[in-house]
């Protein structure tokens, strides 16, 4: 099941292996970039609390969603969990140490919800905001800017039994922790993003049921896909009521959405999908309606019909100041509505590696919504290659040249976000799966250059490829 999506994956040669381009060309001279960035571009690399933090049970956090389910067996491969992860509750100058010597000058990192409000609401946990305090300064003083993940996933337990995003008071309550934090944080913070991939949080946790809270009903997770957008435009107002002066917006998944074959059915199948897929998040962010034809695929009884009420949409569709992308690959349908892959996969066999997707996705984005200024949230590949990741670099080489185009066709693109930092807990794989260009050993939690380090590290120096 691919893990973004449940459209049913059919048996075409979804090839593995490396990711399409060969081997990594000869690392140029450290001459000029032949592709070079805007000035002051955000070169950056991305993170999530519960993958990595680790410190579960310390300094007064609470459960979320995510220590619930990945302590119920057989719902992570090998048993694992994130109560260790990477340890960077307690690693963390070491990391921004790290982050430094590489030259990032953006890191996209997120607040666990239940750390700094234990139950969710209420009073915040001084241990716990003072962890984001010191992360917060510790970057700012290594002259990286701080972009500031609210909710990725780790809704509190507490609220959870409140029936979580079901209940469409968690907007509300997602609106005041975010209020809390823009209180504690805001004058440091400038870049906010509200939720992370609603659209994974829908299809995987609430449809699929391989993420938490592990629940299996496609009319209930609409609902929660719309309470999930009425937070995040709750959590925009809130942040335009305090003094602060950042930027805000949502870290959305998308992608972009090909007929497999020439036949209409397949061109319908692609429209379809991207109503899905896309215009179902876009559309209420950056336009305030939902898409027509996803309305109306939407049966008559439907609760989220209900669930929609007056002013919701004008809530959800506050003016954003920026949109994150979080692109991994496009979806290719055929004429039966089943998605196929068309390109290389990578270890995280869902993920179908398609660069030039990138392009389209951008350049869509301006044309369809015009010149919101956008980040690369996230973009990465896993792959079982320890340290000599080539497969890695010709990846991200591919990626960012497309980004470079879409920059030169007028995409207002300010920064990019490699998905990830350093491997970390890959949700329902556990830590089979490794997303990092920096390579943790989980015995020991030794952090180590991977070749893609050292590759990033150049061209964040070179300002390009
Ligand atoms: C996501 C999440 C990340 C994942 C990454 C690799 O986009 O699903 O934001 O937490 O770990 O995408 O799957």
């Amino acid at each position: 099941m691919r893990r973004r999506s449940v459209l049913t994956l059919a048996a075409v040669g979804a090839v593995a292996g490396c990711a399409r381009g060969g081997p990594a060309r000869p690392e140029a001279a450290a001459a000029a970039p032949a592709l070079a960035f805007p000035p002051r571009f955000g070169w950056g690399a991305a993170t999530s609390a519960y993958q990595l933090e680790g410190a579960a049970n310390e300094d007064g956090r609470g459960p979320s969603v995510w220590d619930v389910f990945s302590h119920q067996p057989g719902r992570i491969r090998n048993g694992d969990t994130g109560d260790v992860a990477a340890d960077h509750y307690h690693r963390f100058a070491e990391d921004l140490d790290i982050m430094k010597d590489l030259g990032l000058r953006s890191y996209r990192f997120s607040i666990s919800w239940s750390r700094v409000l234990p139950t969710g609401r209420g009073t915040v946990n001084a241990k716990g905001i003072d962890f984001y305090h010191k992360l917060v300064d510790g970057l700012l003083a290594r002259g990286i800017a701080p972009v500031v993940t609210l909710f990725h996933w780790d809704t509190p337990q507490a609220l959870q039994e409140l029936g979580g995003w079901e209940n469409r008071d968690c907007a509300k309550w997602f609106a005041d922790y975010a209020h809390a934090m823009f209180t504690a944080l805001g004058d440091k913070v400038p870049t906010w993003l509200t939720i992370n991939e609603p659209k994974t949080v829908v299809d995987v946790g609430y449809t699929a049921g391989i993420h938490a809270p592990g629940k299996q009903d496609r009319r209930l997770a609409n609902v929660v896909g719309h309470h999930l957008l009425l937070g995040h435009g709750l959590a925009v107002q809130a942040l335009r009521a305090t003094s602060g002066n950042g930027r805000i917006g949502a870290a959305l998944s998308l992608s972009p959405t090909y007929p497999a074959d020439d036949s209409d059915g397949a061109r319908t199948a692609a429209t379809t999908a991207d109503a899905e897929e896309n215009r179902r998040w876009l559309d209420p962010l950056l336009r305030g309606r939902y898409p027509q034809d996803w309305l109306d695929s939407q049966a008559a009884d439907a609760p989220v019909r209900a669930a929609i009420k007056d002013g919701d949409l004008a809530v959800i569709g506050t003016r954003n100041d920026l949109l994150g992308v979080n692109y991994y690959g496009p979806t290719h349908l055929t004429g039966t509505g089943a998605r196929v892959m068309q390109h290389p996969t990578s270890q995280a066999t869902w993920q179908e590696i398609y660069p030039d997707g990138l392009f389209d996705l951008l350049t869509r984005i301006k044309r369809d919504y015009g010149d919101i200024p956008v980040s690369i949230t996230e973009n990465g590949m896993a792959t079982e290659n320890p340290l000599q990741d080539q497969d890695r670099i010709t990846f991200l080489r591919d990626h960012l040249t497309a980004a470079h185009r879409a920059i030169q066709a007028g995409v207002k693109l300010e920064s990019y976000h490699l998905w990830s930092l350093m491997d970390n807990f890959e949700w329902a794989e556990g830590y089979s799966q490794r997303w990092g260009i920096i390579h943790v050993d989980y015995a020991t939690q030794r952090r180590t250059h991977k070749a893609s380090a050292d590759w990033y590290k150049t061209v964040i120096a070179r300002n390009g490829l």
